[in-house]
Parts: C-alpha cells; structure tokens; sequence
C-alpha cells in the first residue's frame, strides 16, 4: 500500500477534555508515524481557508467559531493507506453514528462536538499539510517498523 500522509487535528474539545494522549495514542498504536505536531490556536482565516469546502452551509459559521475556540492539536500522521487508515479509526462524521470502537463512537456524541478531523483524500491531505505546517515534516525510521511494516 502506497506510504501516505494524513493531516490531523485535535479540535478545541479534546483539548479540553484532556483526550489528547487518548486519541495520539489510538492511532500511533494502529503502528501511524508521528512526522509533525503543534499545539497552536488556529486563526480564524486558516480556520475559513481550511473548511472553504464548506462555506455556505448552514453549520459553517459554527464550524468555525468551534475551531477557533481554543487551542488545538494539529499533527501529520505517516503510514501505509494512513489517509484511509485515519478516516475508518477516526469513525463517522456524526459521532452518534460512529461505530463503537472508533474514536468520535468511543467518545463523542454530537456532531458539533467531534474531536477530531481528518483529512478525506490525496488531495486534501496535500493541501491541508501545506496549509498548517508549510515547512513541510520531520522524516525518521523507527527501529521497530520492521515489525508493523512488512517489506
Ligand atoms: P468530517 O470531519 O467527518 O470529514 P465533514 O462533512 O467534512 O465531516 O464536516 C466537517 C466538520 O463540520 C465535521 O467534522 C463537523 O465538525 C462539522 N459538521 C458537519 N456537519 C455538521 C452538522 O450538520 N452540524 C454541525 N456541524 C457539522
Ligand atoms: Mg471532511
């Protein structure tokens, strides 16, 4: 499977709920490579420029005024298929509809309040990592990759 890299963020609720090492640790134990991470408030226009997909519906101001109402964690998470791999630990949109066992099913409940995004494709990921960490990340190998990865 094609190595991938996936953008990640923490939203203000799981910062405050103290589910960040709960959730890094979900999916660094799935065998994901940490290659960036920041705790930063996010300015509103990053916020807007991050969800432009959106703009126009009827929750995007809300969206917005969530993402900025404290601080964040971002991260980039590296792997086999981590796109697809971040997405299905990650779980459904709506937390209420997310499968037990998934992040957003295991700790969420509403939609408004779901801890965490994920970046959905290729081209959003690529577009995400150089909006939120435009220096690029940190490449590394762990010793013990030979015991996710098989070669
Ligand atoms: P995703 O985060 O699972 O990719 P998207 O459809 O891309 O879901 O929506 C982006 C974010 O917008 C969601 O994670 C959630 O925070 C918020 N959102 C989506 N739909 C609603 C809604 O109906 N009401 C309130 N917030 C919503
Ligand atoms: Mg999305």
């Amino acid at each position: 499977m094609a190595d991938e890299q996936t953008l990640v963020i923490i939203k203000p609720d799981g910062v405050q709920r103290s589910l960040v090492g709960e959730i890094i640790g979900r999916l660094e134990r799935r065998g994901l490579r940490i290659v960036a991470m920041e705790l930063r408030s996010i300015s509103r226009e990053t916020a807007e420029r991050h969800y432009a997909e959106h703009e126009g519906k009827p929750f995007y101001a809300g969206l917005v005024d969530y993402i900025v109402s404290g601080p964040a964690v971002i991260l980039v998470f590296a792997g086999p298929g981590a796109i697809a791999v971040t997405r299905s630990t990650v779980g459904a949109t709506r937390p209420a509809e997310a499968a037990p066992g998934t992040i957003r099913g295991d700790l969420g409940l509403t939609v408004g309040r779901n801890l965490i995004h994920a970046s959905d494709g290729e081209e959003s990921a690529a577009r995400e990592r150089a909006l939120f960490f435009p220096d690029g990340v940190t490449s590394y190998d762990r010793a013990i990759d030979p015991w996710i990865l098989e070669s």
